[in-house]
């Protein structure tokens, strides 16, 4: 026994230590501070809660944000995500981007891919002409039902439609009586940018003038997307460099018009 306690002091120490040094790291390094928020204390939220994070956010609009108020519902989205609890949203500073690219494109009909909480919808929704459409694809039910009472209480009017988009994107022309999309907002997983964006020429759902603007293509990356957009001769892409929503970390769009 009396051999035994050196030991247990070292290893007492050791992890103190290791738990000092993480510490740290998630109050100073945005990378582990996201590792820290949106894995770990998520976890222990929805399970202390009994909710997810999208529903926390949705109470936090419907508590603070001005019914009817678009702008007041974005700012509320904002606060809670950049002070209480980090979440996916396009965020303020490439929301930004996005409003420029929407006013400058002056769409009649949107396609979202992604909706989460419907904040870029929101952010898109506020802009547009009277009588353009917006829709916007979301595969998680209880998101899409909190998107909808977000994108309610901003006074805005989007069809969420509820599933996958390989299997809604075939449809869209049939179903919902569209010809082509002047504009595209691509946020879902990183890694169905570029499948999805082949399917939308292929249903043929894209115009010569058409814009797609894709979130996240240095952080987490989409790397095949931006190689498909940057050498073929189908479009004409830009980068617009910009900061992760909510943090210091470099990301950016690509905005890609479609030729032919
Ligand atoms: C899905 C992301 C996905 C969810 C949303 C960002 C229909 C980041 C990020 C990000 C829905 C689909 C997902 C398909 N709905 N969804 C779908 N695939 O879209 C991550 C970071 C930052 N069909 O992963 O249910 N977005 C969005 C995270 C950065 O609602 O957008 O801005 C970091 C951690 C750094 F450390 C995915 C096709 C199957
Ligand atoms: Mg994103």
């Amino acid at each position: 026994m009396e051999k035994m306690l050196p030991v247990l002091l070292v290893l007492g120490a050791v992890l103190v230590a290791v738990l000092l040094f993480i510490l740290h790291r998630v109050r100073t390094d945005g990378a582990w501070a996201l590792w820290w928020h949106d894995n770990h204390l998520e976890k222990l939220k929805d399970f202390l809660s009994g909710t997810s994070r999208p529903v926390r956010i949705l109470h936090h609009v419907q508590k603070v944000a001005q019914y009817g108020d678009a702008q007041s519902v974005l700012s509320a989205v904002d606060s809670y995500c950049s002070k209480i609890e980090w979440a996916m949203n396009v965020g303020d500073l490439k929301g930004q981007i996005l409003d420029a690219v929407v006013l400058e494109t002056r769409p009649h009909y949107v396609l979202e891919l992604g909706t989460y909480c419907g904040y870029s919808t929101v952010r898109i929704a506020r802009l547009l002409p009277p009588g353009a459409r917006l829709f916007s694809i979301e595969m998680n039910p209880q998101y899409a039902q909190v998107a909808r009472e977000i994108i309610q209480h901003a006074g805005l009017d989007v069809d969420i439609l509820v599933g996958c988009t390989s299997d809604l994107i075939p449809q869209l022309k049939k179903k919902l009586d569209i010809e082509k999309f002047d504009f595209v907002f691509i946020d879902h997983w990183k890694v169905s940018y570029l499948r999805d964006t082949k399917l939308l020429e292929e249903c043929d759902l894209l115009r010569p003038g058409s814009v797609l603007l894709a979130d996240n293509v240095t952080c987490p990356g989409a790397p095949d997307y931006l190689h498909y957009m940057r050498t073929s001769p189908r479009y004409e892409s830009q980068y617009f460099p910009s900061r992760l929503e909510y943090l210091q970390v470099e990301d950016g769009m690509e905005k890609s018009v479609f030729l032919a």
